[in-house]
């Protein structure tokens, strides 16, 4: 009786959290409207994947496989359907991707029933997550993800040091995934790595993010970018890079590609990530940049400062005051949907179009990396705003 009484309160609790219909949240700064709720939590996981729900084998109905983060989600829209490959985190720390569903993109999300199978290589991936889907002019859906693995080098005492590189899969279906090799390149780690969704040169082409070290990015200049002649087994030998890290910005320790850039009749647009030390630790925001249509690997544009950060109850989570995101899809009306992650914990969206993205990348003053120069942008601003309208013109 009480088995049942408690399955039933289990089972009431997930219906009413998925079946909670979002709200667009009024306050905006005219980029983007966050919505109230989170798309994606741990509890939006089905109970029938935490739960044993036989009484003989689970008598007081305990959790069997705890789920203890929905993050980082790779997005993508199929015959009028928005999905979400999100990273999925136990109680054991280990990643896995599901997919989940929704019809309008901002709330219902309903996980499909079974987690993803990724093959696994003949180097076993420890842990694999952020997952970056790109629907590629070959005709296949990509999927590149960071597939970590224990440092063959380290000590028997150093039960952390890892090595993290991409992985690679391709989908027609979101269902059937073939495992391609791991991506090659130069750099000792790699993580944020996406795939440009047209060929260059006849090539498939990378964005990546060479590092030093695991958590930091020494050397590894910025976001870079190379070219491989194959997919299959694919290896770009020679990276540049195209958005470094710079002194006193909010991508100063380091910053990553978010998902495949969109291509607009202006350049391609692109969202990432960009770390600072703080005194608290690292500080994770989204930022966005165009380049150059003829050149990809030119910065054509790049507002200053962040474009998302951690707001309210985002800024706390397993690892706080960080904002992510690798995935947003752009629908037929010109509604650009960027899914984010707060904090590695949960799931968000937030509302913008590619009408406001364009006017925020193009016509935002860029970082002029100094006190005076952000002072100079605002008299700038000030003295427009005053011509214009008298009733500013208070001193
Ligand atoms: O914890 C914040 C993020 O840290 C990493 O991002 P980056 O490689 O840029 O440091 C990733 O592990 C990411 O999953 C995580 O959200």
């Amino acid at each position: 009786m009480e088995f049942e009484k408690r399955l039933e309160m289990l089972q009431t609790a997930y219906d009413r959290l998925i079946h909670r219909s979002n709200e667009i949240v009024e306050e905006s700064n005219g980029v983007y409207h966050r919505y109230r709720y989170p798309i994606l939590t741990a509890a939006h996981t089905p109970v029938f994947w935490r739960y044993d729900l036989n009484e003989q084998s689970n008598p007081y109905l305990m959790e069997r496989f705890g789920i203890n983060a929905v993050l980082n989600a790779g997005a993508v829209k199929l015959d009028d359907k928005y999905y979400i490959v999100a990273r999925v985190e136990g109680l054991d720390r280990k990643s896995f991707f599901a997919v989940a569903e929704s019809d309008n993109g901002i709330d219902n999300f309903v996980f499909w029933d079974y987690p993803v199978v990724i093959p696994e290589t003949e180097n076993p991936d420890t842990n694999i997550y952020d997952i970056r889907l790109i629907q590629h002019e070959d005709g296949w859906i990509y999927g590149l993800f960071c597939t970590e693995r224990r440092d063959p080098a380290a000590k028997p005492g150093d039960q952390s040091a890892a090595i993290a590189q991409c992985g690679i899969v391709r989908t027609k279906d979101l269902k059937k995934w073939e495992r391609l090799a791991d991506l090659k390149t130069r750099s000792p780690q790699q993580r944020n790595v996406v795939l440009h969704p047209e060929f260059v040169n006849g090539k498939y082409a990378f964005y990546t993010r060479p590092q030093d070290s695991f958590i930091e990015a020494g050397n590894g200049g910025g976001i870079g970018f190379g070219l491989s002649d194959s997919i299959e087994y694919a290896e770009v030998k020679e990276e540049i890079v195209i958005d470094k890290k710079v002194y006193h910005t909010v991508y100063e320790a380091k910053n990553g590609l978010g998902p495949a850039p969109i291509k607009t009749k202006y350049g391609w647009l692109h969202l990432a990530h960009g770390v600072r030390h703080t005194a608290a630790g690292l500080r994770y925001v989204l930022y966005v940049f165009m380049t150059d249509l003829n050149d990809i690997t030119k910065v054509s544009h790049k507002p200053s400062g962040y474009f998302i950060a951690p707001d309210g109850e985002e800024r706390v989570g397993d690892v706080s005051n960080v904002v992510f995101s690798n995935g947003w899809i752009l629908d037929e009306d010109g509604r650009v949907l960027i899914y984010y992650a707060s904090s590695d914990t949960r799931m968000h969206v937030a509302e913008s179009s590619l009408g406001q993205l364009l006017d925020y990348v193009m016509n935002t003053a860029p970082d002029g990396l100094r006190s005076a120069t952000s002072v100079n942008t605002l008299i700038g601003i000030i003295e427009k705003n005053k011509a214009l309208v008298k009733r500013f013109a208070t001193t």
